[in-house]
């Protein structure tokens, strides 16, 4: 980056450097970025340490806002991927991400712009209250992730192992993107084996609590200077129907859905699920219309959303434009899409479900991890990406809420025997 910036020099890079850094510590609406670099088991949090402005401290620190364009001033510099670049709707391509440094790749898919109605009809198999009444929602296009994020993926970040493959590596030193991923929190190791013995490699991540997901999609943004996030509620149910309005992305008949998913049996027992009671490795299955694999089934999916059973009914009765649910409270959060353990009617395309408490019921800890979920075998994540990157304003509709900040800074405090 730097070099293409034109800073060759050493003492250039490392005045750059420091200037993006307190740029972003200086930015109030993103606070989670340019944090000190945190301990290789739990890190501090970005907070502001004075009350100057972003622009009075870019402006003390010297012309650091010639570095940074319009709307995407706040993210860091994105590395080069022509692929990944779309002006427009049209110009949206399906492209692959490798994760800077590590050799690990993800696929993202085009999800373009649209309207549908969000939720079930009362005469659906397997419905529940709490899927309607169906309503008009409009989302923006963006690409969602082509399947659930993987075990390489995710310990990247989880684990330090961008970090340890750094210093072990031959690229030593570390580009302004890797300053501003190492400067994220990561979690405290984990106490016993997270696969729980179903199998690592292209499998998917799970029992990580939703605030560990939101944090993992901070430190990829930071990574490839792309924008990520969890998708919300609506936009989740908008790519898994793929433009069918059936129970599933294949009809309305659970016997095909054995092509497109992996779930467990039926609560009539006549069904007895083709999971084998563990989940699978991720795209082994048929992908939907738009590409997405495993949308039904083998793990639930964070959702941004609070979850509100009532959400539907007390919609307005006009067109709901990217609706999200903002969080007030640790539980419940929404997950979708059902999962290798449930029967195929909760892997329905409208079945929602909400996180309880004791999804870390094992968790011995006082008070209990904030990263980890003991209990939620069932539950990982994917990723998406807004076509039109938000500005830092727009992008704190998806950012940690101040309670979720506030549990983060009281978990630090009794992991570091202050309290
Ligand atoms: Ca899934």
């Amino acid at each position: 980056m730097f070099n293409v910036l034109g800073y060759r020099n050493s003492w250039q890079r490392w005045l750059l450097g420091l200037m993006i850094v307190v740029f972003f510590v200086g930015c109030n609406t993103l606070p989670t970025w340019g944090e000190k670099a945190p301990s290789s088991d739990s890190a501090s949090f970005p907070v502001s340490k004075t009350s100057e402005t972003p622009g009075a401290r870019a402006k003390a620190a010297g012309k650091i806002d010639v570095n940074f364009t319009v709307p995407n001033e706040w993210m860091p510099k994105p590395v080069a991927n022509p692929q990944a670049e779309a002006a427009d709707q049209a110009g949206m391509k399906r492209y692959v991400e490798t994760i800077p440094g590590t050799g690990v790749v993800f696929e993202m898919v085009p999800v373009p712009g649209g309207i549908y109605k969000m939720g079930s009809p009362p005469q659906e198999k397997g419905r529940k209250d709490d899927e309607g009444p169906q309503h008009e929602v409009q989302i923006d296009p963006f690409w969602m992730e082509a399947h659930e994020v993987t075990w390489q993926e995710y310990e990247l970040w989880a684990m330090g192992l961008d970090q340890l493959r750094r210093k072990h590596g031959t690229e030593e030193i570390p580009s302004a993107q890797d300053q501003m991923a190492d400067a994220l929190a990561r979690p405290s190791k984990p106490y016993s084996d997270m696969t729980f013995g179903m199998g690592k490699k292209n499998f998917p991540a799970i029992c990580m609590t939703q605030f560990a997901a939101k944090i993992y999609c901070k430190w990829l943004s930071a990574k490839t200077g792309r924008y990520y996030r969890l998708p919300t509620e609506a936009e989740w149910e908008y790519a898994c129907r793929a433009g069918s309005s059936s129970a599933y992305c294949c009809g309305d008949d659970p016997q095909r859905l054995g092509d497109y998913a992996w779930y467990g049996e039926s609560d009539d027992g006549d069904d007895e699920g083709n999971s084998d009671e563990q989940y699978q490795q991720v795209a082994k299955k048929k992908p939907n219309a738009w590409g997405l694999y495993d949308m039904h089934g083998n793990v639930s999916e964070w959702c941004l959303d609070q979850y509100q059973p009532d959400a539907y009914r007390k919609g307005s009765g006009r067109r709901a434009q990217n609706p999200l649910i903002p969080s007030t409270k640790p539980y419940p959060h929404v997950v979708r899409g059902g999962s290798w353990l449930e029967p195929p009617e909760a892997c329905r395309s409208a079945a929602r479900r909400g996180s309880t408490k004791d999804w870390k019921s094992q968790d011995p800890q006082i008070p209990q991890s904030i990263w980890y979920l003991t209990d939620a075998d069932f539950v990982g994540f994917r990723v998406v990406r807004p076509l039109k990157t938000p500005t830092a304003k727009e992008a704190a509709r998806y950012d940690l809420t101040p309670l979720e900040k506030e549990e983060f800074q009281t978990y630090q405090k009794s992991r570091a025997g202050k309290q």
